[in-house]
């Protein structure tokens, strides 16, 4: 496949001044009827190349006069037209079959509805056009279908007309006042309730907000439009941007690739991001839905009012919407607590937005696919929906936020508006109007060396070290970055030259007896500063400092960074127990446990691993401060994950890691029982008190309860499982039922095991969304190998087209359960599933094609095992441009 690149970007030479399209659905055969209204931007004739695959052309009129087959070239992927005048109109009439597509991109049928799934290139499957972000227009749609099987027909915008016609059929016409690209259109067809709320927005404007969902989904549903309208509420307020349309529909599918999608005042999301109920959701996924349905209505604006030049600049919209979604959990969760919670609050959703960073983006910066933010080059651009343009895209947002402050950064999002409202833009774009703000604040200086973080990839590495004058009670701090070159850089000849990058490194620094010391800032003092790292090397100098501090570094985790500095064990013991920065405080309690599991592994054997007591010790004074809250608790508690150790052991280890993490949980466990016990007790006392409610406060109290119970099933079993299965039992909502039947699956009395299961498959069975967490509950099983997926697999509910489902087993299976896939069964088993899923949807199989990107960091023997699974796959006959390009480029 080729490769497109950035640099070769050159604007489209027609504006399309009007698009109206005309559906007669059918999900055997649909028709389309586009009309463009095309105009030429240069002075001179050149080619009109559209973009179309698994199209049926049927007819071409130009001006109304039908085009004959000399007067037009038909590729398997454009269609090209050489038009002589300035401004015409073009009509296409085309077909395309919905019940064949599996890629679900483009017109699909998902349960007995019509969906579209346009960006990034879908739209391409649904008629010929100019299917590239920079090419807005203003769309009119008709959708005719069977009035009974299709009684609603949704498109973007406002609802013009609705008709009945002959034969049974209807039809509805949609108008959408607002140019858009088209990855932004979107229609819907088929039979769904609809749960819907009718606002008055902060300028005044009536708004009707809608979700829609399966017959009888209506219950699950309120969550999720509370969630809209807090998101609307949320961008007035934080960010003043209004909803600017009369009507905003959010509509669940059962099958979507991705989370959810932005379409223009038609959301379309996968039904597990809209669905809940307290017996069918957990905790997180009450959580997870709020966040995504934030996330895309956010896109409305960063996104969709401005969007993008090309498929390069993708983190202008998702970097910057991650950030806002990020920032609306944050404040949702704090507006719901106490202020003494609302703090760690803050800092719990600080902590498990950096170890999901940690968890997919660190590996990906550090492997074959590694890529800036803002990418040079692609052979298929949805392999580009990554962890790096995401969730570090949302880092490189966010330190931006930091140099800036609150009111800088608002200041500089009105500029973006204000310059860019309406238009198609770039990265570029956007840090000028933040450098505008920036160089109008800090005279003198500008974002130069900061804009390098959307061309660097790799994860920078600072090092730490520090001089303590005591004679002087004077402390200097020296900064060093480096970045090692990454992927495709490591073969560059002469090596890469990698420049400094602007790091905003936030730093406080405790006596040794663990309190705060002020550090000079201006004419105050302060608990933290946040030091413009911008050189290679750099020192700073702090007076009034009588002992050699122990810093604390990059707290709130200042920049997607990792930082080298030698602390001794108690060191971090100390911070574990007194640092006054949360996000800080957590960090040092699990690099302590990350010395102690690397330590345990052979290879890795070091001499600054701390002993288990002082573990011990650590664990148990965190479990006992009652100045923490519940849900900060469970994350200080938890070791870290075994993705998240792999990342770190050299070579990687998968076997021994979980070895020696699952030999320390049951250690802890036994160490603290009455600790695990009297938090069991309390909690369960206190939930008793109220009834279920997806709040902060209480889902930190269960989460907390989880980490107790299977802290102590792990360490004895024996006294402990019927705890667990009471629990089980007992449960009056999804999170105390799963988090009670994941510990009976994760210790070995199959017999229990068994009888759980059956159990909550019985009692779910007609529950598509919990079925998958049944499936995913199994694949991640310690006692789960590849047979026991195989049989899995032939279980009459899973299914390979269905990506929830896919997930749920394949997906769980292959990344998460090190134990179960990393042998020569599980690599063969993998590069099988990759190949099968391929045939059905590229964009799924390319996701789990990636499971194994960092095989080269593997010991010998795992090495070499993944290296022929990958080949086995490469020398497939047909493979898409999607998995082609992923184990290429793995095996480069
Ligand atoms: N913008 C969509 C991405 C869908 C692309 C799938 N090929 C989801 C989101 O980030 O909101
Ligand atoms: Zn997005």
């Amino acid at each position: 496949a080729p490769t497109i690149y950035r640099h070769d970007y050159q604007p489209y030479a027609y504006r399309v001044k009007s698009t109206r399209l005309c559906f007669e659905l059918d999900e055997n055969v649909t028709t389309v009827v586009s009309t463009l209204d095309i105009e030429r931007t240069g002075t001179t004739p050149v080619p009109l190349i559209l973009n179309g695959e698994h199209l049926e052309l049927i007819s071409i009129e130009v001006n109304g006069s039908p085009l004959s087959e000399n007067d037009y070239r038909l590729d398997t992927e454009t269609l090209t037209l050489f038009p002589e005048s300035t401004s015409f109109s073009l009509q296409i009439t085309n077909r395309c079959k919905p019940i064949d597509n599996s890629s679900l991109m483009g017109l699909y049928v998902s349960g007995k509805s019509l969906f579209t799934q346009c960006e990034a290139e879908g739209f391409r499957r649904i008629t010929w056009f100019p299917d590239r972000p920079d090419v807005m227009s203003r769309f009119t749609v008709t959708l005719r279908a069977d009035a009974k099987r299709y009684p609603l027909l949704l498109s973007n915008g406002n609802l013009i007309s609705q008709t009945d016609l002959a034969n049974g059929r209807h039809e509805a016409v949609w108008e959408d006042p607002h140019p858009k690209p088209c990855y932004l259109f979107a229609l819907v067809a088929g039979d769904f309730d609809c749960r819907e709320t009718r606002i008055k927005t902060a300028e005044g404007r009536e708004a009707l907000l809608q979700v829609y969902c399966d017959k009888g989904d209506l219950g699950k549903t309120a969550w999720a439009l509370q969630c809209l309208e807090r998101s609307v509420r949320w961008d007035e307020q934080r960010f003043g941007l209004p909803l600017d349309l009369d009507r905003f529909m959010i509509v669940a599918a059962r099958d979507f690739n991705m989370g959810a999608m932005e379409n223009k005042g038609l959301n379309v999301f996968n039904s597990a991001y809209v669905l809940a109920d307290p017996d069918t959701a957990t905790d997180a996924s009450y959580e997870a839905i709020e966040s995504v349905i934030g996330h895309e209505y956010f896109h409305n604006w960063t996104g969709n009012r401005v969007t993008c030049r090309d498929w390069f600049q993708l983190s202008l919209k998702e970097g910057l919407t991650v950030f806002r979604d990020q920032e609306f959990s944050a404040d949702m969760m704090a507006a719901s607590l106490p202020e003494k919670e609302a703090v760690s609050a803050r800092a719990v959703k600080r902590i498990d937005d950096v170890v999901a960073l940690r968890t997919a983006q660190f590996p990906e910066d550090a492997g074959p696919m590694a890529h800036p933010i803002r990418p040079e080059s692609y052979q298929e651009i949805g392999n580009f929906y990554t962890a790096t343009v995401y969730e570090k895209g949302a880092e490189v947002i966010r330190m931006q936020h930091t140099l800036l402050g609150e009111e800088g950064f608002q200041a500089g999002m009105q500029t973006y508006f204000r310059r860019h409202d309406g238009q198609a833009v770039t990265c570029d774009d956007f840090v000028d109007a933040m450098d505008t703000v920036y160089r109008a604040r800090n005279p003198g200086k500008d974002m130069s060396v900061f804009r390098r973080w959307y061309s660097q990839a790799g994860t920078p590495r600072v090092n730490v070290s520090i001089n303590h004058d005591a004679a002087n009670q004077s402390c200097s701090i020296t900064l060093s970055q480096r970045c090692e070159p990454v992927g495709v850089e490591k073969r560059r000849n002469p090596p890469v030259e990698k420049p400094p990058l602007h790091i905003p490194f936030a730093l406080g620094l405790l006596s040794p007896e663990g309190t705060p010391i002020p550090l000079q800032n201006g004419s105050d003092t302060t608990d933290t500063l946040v030091l413009d790292l911008t050189e290679h090397t750099q020192s700073w100098t702090f007076k009034n400092v009588p002992g050699r501090p122990v810093p604390s570094l990059l707290r709130h985790f200042s920049a997607p960074v990792i930082v080298e500095y030698d602390y001794r064990n108690d060191e971090l013991a100390l911070l574990a127990r007194f640092d006054t920065d949360p996000f800080a405080r957590w960090e040092a309690g699990q690099e302590l446990a990350t010395r102690y599991l690397l330590a345990q592994v052979s290879e890795n054997i070091t001499n600054n691993a701390p002993e288990l007591a002082l573990l011990v010790e650590t664990w148990q004074t965190l479990a006992s401060d009652d100045t923490l809250s519940a849900a900060y608790l469970a994350r200080a508690l938890v070791l870290p994950s075994e993705r998240i150790l792999l990342e770190k052991c050299k070579p990687a280890d998968p076997q021994a890691i979980v070895a020696a993490r699952n030999a320390l949980r049951a250690e802890l466990g036994i160490a603290l029982q009455d600790i695990w016990q009297s938090h069991y007790q309390n909690l369960s006392e206190t939930l008793n008190k109220s009834s279920y409610a997806p709040n902060p406060l209480q889902a930190g109290q269960r989460a907390l309860r989880n980490c107790a119970l299977s802290y102590l099933v792990t360490g004895q079993p024996q006294k402990y499982l019927d705890l667990a299965v009471k629990q089980y039992e007992g449960a009056t909502n999804m999170t105390e039922r799963m988090g009670s039947l994941s510990t009976i699956v994760h210790q070995d009395s199959v017999q229990t095991i068994q009888k759980a299961l059956a159990s909550f498959y019985s009692r779910y069975e007609n529950n598509p969304l919990v079925i998958d967490r049944w499936f995913a509950l199994q694949a991640t099983a310690a006692s789960t190998d590849v047979d026991t997926v195989r049989s899995l697999m032939t279980h009459p509910a899973f299914t390979m087209r269905n990506p929830n489902r896919a997930r749920a087993l394949l997906f769980q299976f292959c990344l998460n359960n090190l134990k179960g896939v990393h042998s020569q069964a599980g690599y063969a088993f993998w590069a099988e599933q990759v190949l099968a899923l391929d045939a059905i949807n590229p964009e799924i199989a390319a996701r789990l094609a990636r499971a194994f990107d960092n095989w080269r960091r593997f010991a010998p023997a795992y090495r070499d095992a993944i290296e022929t699974a990958l080949k086995k796959i490469q020398a497939h006959p047909t493979l898409s441009r999607n998995v082609s390009e992923i184990i290429n480029k793995a095996l480069e």
